[in-house]
């Protein structure tokens, strides 16, 4: 609103904005991402992230087919994902330590829920979560995330850390993707009729984030069992 006899300042051109929610992009049909959804709760994530790393520590796992990922994985919650040479597998057991993996953090599962329900998936009550941590040049080759029982519930994905390049694809392999940059804080969650789209991650560059140094962490929520 402008006064009489005076220019707009900046606060007066703003002052009629109501304040805008944080933005999402459609990615697939029941596909989003929720650019900064985490960031309210980082304070209490980080810390939470840190007990889980203490009690299981992130470790190279080996594939079936005999290949060290680039990714680091640990896992939190009733079941872990694991794999070595045998298969990939969810277990509810840690192999590195023999003991249960850590108990899901409440304010984990608090992101994981409302990221859900903004997705459309109302009531998720994950049981497994992944832990990845990519360094510069770690990559995820496109895959479907196909181990777990319950597709009637999505993904939900989180990121932290440095900037990575997203690869969305279709249900076949060779489908077209879409690039999708994913930065600290944002969250994907796709589910229904996404639920089993190819995805994957492209070599991360080398940048330093302040409070993650030069990594990116993601956690990925699961309904396993
Ligand atoms: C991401 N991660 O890092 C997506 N899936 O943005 C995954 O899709 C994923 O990191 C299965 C196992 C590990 C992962
Ligand atoms: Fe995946």
């Amino acid at each position: 609103m402008q006064r009489k006899g005076t220019t707009p300042t900046t606060l007066d051109l703003f002052a009629d904005e109501a304040p805008q929610p944080p933005a999402t992009d459609r990615i697939g049909p029941q596909s989003f991402v929720f650019r900064g959804l985490a960031l309210p709760l980082i304070d209490r994530l980080l810390p939470a992230l840190e007990a889980v790393l203490t009690r299981a520590p992130f470790r190279n796992m080996v594939t079936p087919g005999g290949y060290t990922m680039s990714v680091a994985l640990s896992s939190c919650g009733q079941f872990g994902w694991t794999t070595d040479r045998n298969g990939y597998q969810y277990s509810t057991i840690d192999p590195q330590t023999g003991q249960a993996w850590p108990e899901m953090p409440q304010v984990f599962m608090e992101l994981a829920r409302s990221a859900a329900e903004a997705a459309g998936f109302a009531d998720f009550v994950p049981d497994a979560c992944l832990i990845n941590r990519y360094v510069p040049g770690a990559k995820l080759a496109l895959h479907q995330d196909k181990d777990e029982r319950g597709y009637q519930w999505p993904v939900v994905s989180v990121s932290l850390g440095i900037p990575a390049m997203f690869l969305f694809g279709g249900h076949a392999r060779s489908d077209a993707t879409q690039k999708v940059p994913l930065f600290h804080g944002d969250v994907v969650v796709w589910g229904g009729e996404d639920r089993l789209r190819y995805h994957g991650v492209m070599p991360i560059r080398q940048a330093e984030h302040p409070q993650l140094g030069e990594q990116r962490i993601n956690f990925t929520f699961r309904k396993a069992r």
